[in-house]
């Protein structure tokens, strides 16, 4: 479609206005359908940057490798860029609004000369859904394009819907690098370097400027930066949650049916429970989203959700028919791998995926790579970010509601977290201000999604939101309280936190995790209706030892100490809390909250 043919008049001014700023040599508007999704993988084989994967095994699947340098989220490199430096937060980068604008009009200038633009239409949410937003990315990158095919409802049909005026975010973003007369990319994944990275929002104008980076949440605008970034302040602003969290169906062997959504950080596990097989006889868990969801009450008071995203962009490495059948799966056609390391018959691999590696292969850097298990030190094959992204309705466990654009009633939230030590299998909260302290002080050793945070150390990542809210910390805690105040709890979520990642002194799992967990899902599952033992504990509410039915391999012992009240662990624990991490809130720290801490605390001393 031509931008002539455009009926928004507010769009054609936006997009007219990036095409005299960034001079492409072309432009078009993105109809959405299969021939468009096809020419952009075409574009990208001729550009070298696509391999096609063996079609008979991986029907239309293509393999990218990205620049090492622009493998995953740059949290250093994301600003919120407020008005006002206060409204960012301690947790946000922050630059004056004008002069970031300034400083990447800069860039922005003649950064698609040799490119076409691509002006991309999409909704978050089922398209006219009342919770659904329309969303419009500009970018030079048809690997962007092909991936918001398959993560967003794209085209001509979101610009039925947008009309002649309605609202969109204008959504900005360039791989910033321009091409010369007679350039190619010749197979080198084209991106800025990390100083000239920017990927910023503006949350008063509801603007999102994305620049040098192609990969996943920075460059793939519809995820983060706007179902979570700008979402979460138009939350605040208009009383719902925009939230990093799962969306799952479960069903008791009764056939009752309960929804629930987890908040784990980034490659925490959000994907795997929601697309979990229970090893429990009878319980059956369908997936409704693997990593968004926004939450608006009904008119009978109670929290529903939807699932603003249409695909899966999911950690490859770990993923396997025992870990997670359903994402395998789902990732058998029509799926673009980044980063994964490729076979000799151009089939996929990567660490964890099941089975060893089938001869030399050709790593995720391009270089030939033989696997050798007596070297520990080897170099992994795939990118630990490695990541696919896959159409969710080809998830064999995909919920028949997934689309439904009231949403689904949600029961309970989870919060939880990679802690090796001290926090329990399972724990639910005396109440909604108790959960909201336990979202306030989620904790989890740092994983890959982020390039530039130390994997390994722990860090506080309150909600799983800390790299996502579009806003002060202090006043989305504030926010969470709101919500607790403003309606009947009794018709809230029952909030729990839950850890499968405790270890044992040898540093192995002590829980076995995937399947396993829907051991803890039945007793939540029970603990929403008021039933399944359990016993008050200074930390909260946690299963009486026989609640639990241990999984094989899972001694008397193991679940004593995945059960037990850590009292020397919480009081350390407490302290962190207490001496460094809400001190870094000021007085934006809701006061309820040190009314929790000092409670726990005493009954931890009692
Ligand atoms: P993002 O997409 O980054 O938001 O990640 P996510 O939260 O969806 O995480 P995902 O489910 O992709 O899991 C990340 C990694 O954790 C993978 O390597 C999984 O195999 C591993 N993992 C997931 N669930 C479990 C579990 O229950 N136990 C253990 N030990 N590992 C798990
Ligand atoms: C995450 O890091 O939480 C992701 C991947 O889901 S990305 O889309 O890159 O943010
Ligand atoms: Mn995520």
């Amino acid at each position: 479609m031509k931008l002539s043919e455009l009926k928004h008049g507010g769009l054609k001014k936006w997009v007219e206005e990036a095409v005299a700023l960034m001079t492409p040599d072309a432009v078009e508007v993105c109809d959405g359908t299969s021939a468009e999704y096809d020419r952009m993988i075409a574009l990208m084989k001729d550009a070298g940057l696509a391999t096609e994967l063996n079609q008979k095994k991986l029907p239309g699947c293509f393999l990218f490798r990205s620049d090492p340098s622009d493998v995953a989220r740059v949290e250093a490199r994301t600003y919120i860029a407020s008005k006002s430096k206060d409204d960012a937060g301690p947790t946000n980068n922050w630059i004056d609004p004008a002069e970031l604008k300034k400083t990447m009009r800069g860039l922005y200038g003649a950064c698609m000369k040799g490119r076409t633009m691509f002006v991309i239409p999409y909704s978050m949410g089922p398209i006219g859904s009342e919770i659904a937003k329309i969303g419009v990315e500009i970018t030079d990158s048809p690997y962007v394009v092909a991936n918001m095919h398959i993560m967003a409802r794209v085209g001509t049909k979101v610009l039925d819907v947008l009309g002649a005026d309605g609202f969109f975010v204008p959504c900005y973003h360039s791989i910033g690098k321009p091409l010369a007369a007679g350039e190619k990319d010749n197979g080198v994944w084209p991106c800025a370097p990390l100083d000239k990275k920017y990927i910023s929002h503006f949350p008063e104008t509801r603007e999102i400027w994305s620049y040098g980076s192609g990969y996943g949440g920075n460059a793939l605008l519809g995820k983060k930066c706007l179902a979570l970034r700008i979402a979460s302040v138009l939350a605040r602003d208009e009383g719902w949650l925009a939230e990093h969290m799962l969306i799952l169906k479960i069903t008791n062997p009764q056939g009752a049916v309960k929804y629930i959504t987890g908040a784990f950080p980034s490659a925490c596990g959000k994907t795997n429970l929601a697309m979990l097989i229970p090893t429990l006889p009878g319980w059956k868990v369908e997936t409704v989203g693997d990593d968004i969801a926004w939450m608006k009450f009904g008119a009978d008071g109670r929290l529903y959700a939807i699932n603003p995203e249409a695909g899966f962009f999911g950690v490859a490495p770990g993923t396997n028919n025992e870990s997670n059948h359903n994402a395998m799966e789902s990732i058998k056609k029509n799926t673009i791998y980044t980063n994964v390391a490729l076979t000799a018959d151009k089939d996929v691999w990567w660490e964890g995926i099941g089975y060893d590696a089938p001869g030399s292969l050709t790593d995720w850097k391009g270089k030939p790579w033989t696997q050798d298990k007596a070297n520990k030190n080897q170099e992994p094959a795939a990118h630990p970010n490695s990541r696919f992204t896959a159409p969710a309705k080809q998830c064999p466990a995909i919920a028949k509601e997934w689309e439904d654009p009231k949403g689904v009633p949600i029961s309970a939230f989870l919060f939880g977290g990679r802690r090796p030590k001290t926090i329990p299998l399972v724990n639910q909260a005396k109440s909604w201000i108790h959960g909201v302290f336990m979202g306030s002080i989620v904790g989890s050793e740092v994983t890959a999604a982020a390039l530039d945070v130390q994997a390994g150390t722990i860090r506080r990542d309150p909600f799983a939101m800390l790299p996502f809210c579009g806003y002060h910390m202090g006043d989305y805690f504030k926010h969470w309280i709101k919500i607790g105040k403003g309606h009947d709890e009794a018709k809230l979520p029952k909030i729990f936190f839950v850890n499968w990642f405790r270890k044992d002194d040898a540093g192995k799992f002590i829980w076995p995790g995937y399947g396993e967990n829907s051991r803890v899902l039945a007793w939540i599952f029970d603990r929403c209706d008021g039933k399944g033992g359990a016993v008050e504990t200074p930390i909260g509410t946690l299963p009486t030892p026989d609640a639990i039915i241990p999984p094989a391999g899972v001694g008397e012992q193991d679940m004593k100490e995945l059960l037990k009240v850590d009292i020397a662990g919480w009081k350390a624990e407490i302290k962190d809390v207490r001496d460094n991490h809400y001190p870094k809130f000021g007085d934006k720290l809701p006061k309820e909250l040190y009314v929790e801490l000092d409670s726990i605390e005493k009954r931890l001393n009692a």
